[in-house]
């Protein structure tokens, strides 16, 4: 049985469930505590002992105990190969984990922008009152790379050819950009009709419901989010 040590909010650790439900892998998850003003507080002993950094998601299959969700889906496509989440040849894999790339280095550091709004705040709470001032240039960032991504699916349902890994990082922060309040994907009709393919999907759809959840547990509601 594989473990997953996940977290409610985790977009990192809810891309590994997506590639987990879609090899229709059975496995267990375990959640780390979190709170909006705290964190993930306390560690998990168990996935802290695996990742040096504390972080989540942390996976162990057998004898395998990895960390960080890029190498979680490498790992879990070499071990694990179908259905196959990345194409055959080299080239074309390298360009699919380079959308993996783009969603943790590009989207995040913008998204990040929009983050505070799930937390609790007064009306006049001054932090976040200037994190708010501060996220209109983190939409207009997200704007312009949701851009790039609806010109690269031109004629395309999915990034990288099939459906795969490509698809799944992706699909987190823009989603995440939506239950945010992020910029409107009007703009990107392509990009809005491939999340509306993604929504179709039952890993998908799965794992959006329990963020979902998590949110309704954990986050103060968000105005005008689209999730
Ligand atoms: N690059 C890592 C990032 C993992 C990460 O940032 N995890 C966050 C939750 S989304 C975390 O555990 N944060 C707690 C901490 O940094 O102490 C990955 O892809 O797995």
């Amino acid at each position: 049985m594989i473990t997953l040590y996940s977290g409610p909010l985790s977009l990192f650790s809810r891309k590994v469930e997506i590639a987990l439900l879609e090899k229709g892998l059975a496995f267990e998850t375990v959640m780390a505590p979190f709170t909006q003003s705290g964190g993930y507080q306390p560690k998990l002993p168990e996935a802290a002992a695996i990742n040096p950094k504390g972080q989540v998601p942390v996976l162990v299959d057998g004898d395998v105990a990895i960390y960080d969700s890029t190498v979680i889906l490498e790992y879990l496509e070499d071990a694990h190969p179908s259905p196959p989440l990345y194409p055959a040849s080299a080239g074309a894999r390298a360009a699919c984990r380079l959308y993996d790339l783009y969603a943790d280095e590009i989207l995040l550091p913008p998204l990040r922008g929009l983050m505070h709004r799930t937390e609790q705040h007064a009306a006049d709470d001054q932090r976040w009152l200037a994190a708010e001032a501060d996220a209109a240039e983190a939409a207009a960032g997200l704007a312009r790379r949701f851009a790039k991504l609806d010109a690269d699916l031109e004629g395309r349902s999915w990034l990288c050819g099939a459906f795969g890994a490509a698809d799944i990082s992706v699909f987190l922060p823009v989603h995440y950009s939506e239950r945010l309040a992020g910029p409107s994907l009007d703009g990107a009709p392509r990009l809005a009709e491939w999340r509306r393919r993604m929504l179709e999907r039952a890993s998908v759809a799965k794992v959006v419901a329990a963020i979902r959840d998590a949110d309704a547990r954990l986050s103060a509601p968000v105005d005008g989010a689209r999730a």
